[in-house]
């Protein structure tokens, strides 16, 4: 029987005795190398995942052994989804050890945005939420952006330390390392990674020259995030795979854009004036008159209006709405996963829309 215990690919607990529990792996497969279980093996073969959940109970034994150790800790937040994938609190656990804050993604955002102004953002953005990190870095660990750069940086504040890789399900985490072990080793893919939430399922322990470690972690879920309301497959169309094209609206009062059937945005008053869209380029955005939108959603969701889907209407949660003032100059309204709109000049009067559950907030222009 091979030495090994744990799923390289996502950290379970191995067994050959019940195929239908997680950790199972056939007794042939322990002769390899590295060994992976049968989830991890169909995630990376047939990208299908077998559905398994932890509790609140598994993460706070997570982020307990985490605020215990003596270690650096690498958050991780989606730059796309930044204040979705936001974890809140996280300074309660960290302890008294030292964190690095990474933007990962950025390969999404048009590529005429300042990397220095929104770390600068990301900084302010990460002070008004309560976290102290000793510095903000920006990567794309599925293009391999700023890697180098940022795995230098981490080896210096780690300081001969273990170094934890936190923050919320499906940031990239595991992508993250899998880069950083390809800088190292040339070894590709080690850690199974995709597109749905919760691939990774305990904490991975990856050996650094020195006996440390470089620690991948199951990400937090935050269940006010889109994509645990739409349909699995689904998440590929409002997760956008490349740059995002800003999608401009002149808009008059009284008009409304969806999307999908997901979002709603009334523009209630300010005169005539644009408004910029970022979501994921596949998500369809429909214009109508605000007073034909109740009706146009309710004839349409599920089809026109989609996701979600129509065999999905049973359970999916009614649109909610918030009001937003805008006060001041370049402020987004933001759809936590969804996407968020621009909006250039103060003194409009606007109302967001989305699924009960999912938070619609107001933030400083990140572009
Ligand atoms: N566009 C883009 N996508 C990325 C990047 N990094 C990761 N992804 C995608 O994000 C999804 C989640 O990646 P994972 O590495 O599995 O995320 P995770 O944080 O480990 O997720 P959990 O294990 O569920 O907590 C995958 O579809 C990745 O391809 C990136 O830099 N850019
Ligand atoms: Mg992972």
């Amino acid at each position: 029987m091979s030495e090994q215990n744990f799923c390289m690919g996502c950290g379970v607990k191995l067994q050959t005795e019940n195929p239908s529990e997680i950790g199972y792996a056939p007794k042939s497969s322990l002769e390899k190398e590295i060994v992976i279980c049968q989830r991890c093996f169909r995630l990376k073969h047939y990208n299908e995942v077998q559905d398994v959940s932890l509790t609140d109970d598994d993460f706070l034994k997570i982020l307990n052994e985490i605020g215990k150790s003596d270690a650096l800790i690498v958050m991780i937040v989606d730059i796309f989804d930044f204040n979705g994938s936001w974890i809140p609190g996280m300074h309660r656990f960290v302890g008294d050890n030292k964190i690095l804050l990474v933007g990962n993604k950025v390969d999404l955002l048009p590529k005429s945005v300042n990397h220095d102004k929104l770390i600068r953002w990301m900084k302010h953005e990460a002070k008004e939420l309560g976290l102290r990190a000793e510095e903000v870095y920006l990567v794309s660990a599925a293009k391999g952006q700023f890697i180098k750069e940022t795995a230098a940086a981490i080896d210096e504040f780690r300081n001969g330390k273990d170094v934890y890789v936190v923050g919320c399900t499906n940031v990239g985490k595991s992508t993250f390392i899998n880069r950083i072990i390809k800088e190292v080793t040339g070894e590709q893919d080690v850690i199974t990674t995709s597109h749905f939430p919760g691939t990774t399922l305990d904490i991975i322990k990856i050996p650094l020259d020195d006996g440390k470690s470089l620690i991948d972690s199951p990400g937090i879920i935050n269940h006010h995030q889109m994509a645990h309301f739409v349909d699995k497959k689904d998440l590929k169309l409002i997760t956008p795979k490349k740059e995002i094209k800003p999608k401009i609206f002149q808009l008059n009062e009284d008009q409304t854009l969806f999307f999908g059937g997901l979002a709603r945005f009334d523009y209630v008053s300010g005169g005539r004036r644009s408004f910029v869209c970022y979501v994921s380029n596949d998500v369809m955005i429909h214009r109508t008159k605000t007073e034909n939108a109740d009706q146009l959603y309710q004839q349409h969701v599920g089809e026109m209006l989609a996701p979600p889907r129509k065999d999905q209407l049973g359970s999916f949660p009614e649109l909610v709405k918030q009001e937003f003032i805008i006060k001041e100059p370049k402020t987004d309204i933001v759809f936590s996963g969804l996407g968020w709109i621009t909006i250039n000049d103060p003194g409009a009067k606007v109302i967001a829309y989305a699924p009960k559950g999912v938070q619609t907030l107001i933030r400083k222009s990140l572009i």
